[in-house]
């Protein structure tokens, strides 16, 4: 019997692909930072010259699972993790943009056997956005863990015999 975990510890080599949404970007810039503070705290090398981490900016969540696909199908990523934040408010384009995102992601994901994190925060008040992305915790952080974890399963995964 063989029982596979993903480990946070094996970042040697990793390659890290951000996506992020400028939409709500009060709230996708927090979720960026903590997401990068994670990174970091666990080896991964964010800085502006690294080699192991790429950060690319869409307009909006929308436009999140076209860049995911691009950026997994460079072969050049073990994980990509898509930021977003959509906020209900009063409009019904809401439940287009979500379900569109949830969708596209998932399917980058299966098609291109790289993980993508869903970093997409769904909520109905900009309060409740902001209060996940730093004010009570920050998912952004948690968004990064998962991306560790995922990164480390899948190669384990890919390298058993
Ligand atoms: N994009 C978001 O990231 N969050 C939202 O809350 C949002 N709302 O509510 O409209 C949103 N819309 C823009 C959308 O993602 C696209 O960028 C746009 O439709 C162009 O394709």
């Amino acid at each position: 019997m063989a029982i596979f975990e993903g480990r946070f510890s094996e970042v040697k080599g990793l390659r890290v692909a951000v996506v992020v949404a400028r939409f709500n970007d009060l709230v996708t810039g927090k979720l960026l930072s903590g997401c990068l503070d994670c990174l970091s705290r666990h080896g991964i090398d964010t800085t502006s010259s690294s080699s192991q981490l790429d950060i690319a900016w869409v307009p909006g969540s929308f436009e999140l699972p076209l860049v995911a696909q691009t950026l997994a199908s460079t072969g050049r990523y073990q994980v990509v993790i898509a930021l977003g934040a959509v906020i209900r408010g009063d409009t019904p384009h809401f439940d287009v943009v979500i379900s569109e995102v949830s969708k596209g992601i998932a399917s980058v994901s299966r098609e291109t056997s790289v993980p993508v994190i869903f970093g997409v925060l769904t909520t109905d008040t900009m309060q409740q956005a902001l209060e996940r992305a730093g004010i009570k915790s920050n998912l952004g952080w948690s968004f990064a863990l998962q991306a560790l974890e995922m990164a480390s399963l899948i190669s384990s995964l890919d390298a058993s015999p």
